[in-house]
């Protein structure tokens, strides 16, 4: 069974996505650990609601950010990951850390990319007038959110929105795309190539599964 180990900092919505999918039976994989970088991450508690192993390592602990992620190495490498899932997880990793995961490592983004990387993606998609947002599954690169894109699912936007319906709505849009992109990681069918991401053998175009 393919082993996930996911990385939150907040509530863990898409944990439970991805825990829900595992229970329901249609993701194959199990969460061997669920690894905060603060104590009061409410996806911890979804995490020991459902029996998964947690931990935290607190960022403010460290004195740089190369010995936080060997802390999280050591973490995650003893509880084993075929994947490693960023969920919410708020921390910038270093070039050691992506290396170290490299072709495992999977991040969900809150905006149509290569638009909007980093902060405020929902507040941004509005003041520049774009008629559509969603959300990106990529492959992490030391680039902040510029590595190779995975899948994206589009939703409208709408004259009313702002940025809290956005978010809402992107959230949702999240929560159904997190456990596809991950089947297709269970299943083997998908990877990182020096061609660009794989699915079923077929390099992806540049946005991804849309
Ligand atoms: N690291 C690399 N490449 C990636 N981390 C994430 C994606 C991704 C990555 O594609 N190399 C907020 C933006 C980070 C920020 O600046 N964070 C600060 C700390 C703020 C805090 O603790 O609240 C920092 O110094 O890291 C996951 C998304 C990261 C978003």
């Amino acid at each position: 069974t393919h082993r996930l180990a996911v990385l939150i900092s907040g509530s863990g919505t898409n944990l439970q996505a991805i825990l829900d999918a595992i229970d329901d039976g249609s993701l194959d994989a199990r969460v061997t650990l669920v690894l905060s970088n603060r104590a009061d991450a409410g996806g911890l508690r979804r995490a020991s609601r459902a029996g998964v192993d947690t931990a935290v390592i607190d960022h403010r602990d460290y004195p740089d950010r190369p010995s936080f992620d060997r802390a999280m190495i050591r973490e995650l490498d003893a509880h084993g990951a075929d994947t490693v899932v960023l969920a919410g997880f708020m921390r910038i990793l270093s070039s050691d850390f992506v290396r170290h995961y490299d072709g495992r490592l999977i991040n969900i983004h809150p905006s149509l990319l290569p638009l909007h990387r980093g902060l405020h993606t929902h507040a941004r998609a509005l003041e520049a007038g774009d008629r559509e947002h969603g959300c990106s599954i990529h492959f992490v690169t030391e680039e902040l959110d510029g590595g190779p894109l995975i899948a994206q699912a589009r939703l409208p936007i709408l004259a009313n929105d702002t940025p809290e319906t956005l978010s809402k709505r992107v959230q949702e849009c999240e929560h159904g795309l997190y456990p596809e992109v991950l089947r297709w990681r269970a299943a083997g069918r998908l990877r990182l190539t020096t061609q660009g991401v794989a699915l079923d053998g077929e390099i992806l175009p540049p946005q991804g599964r849309q």
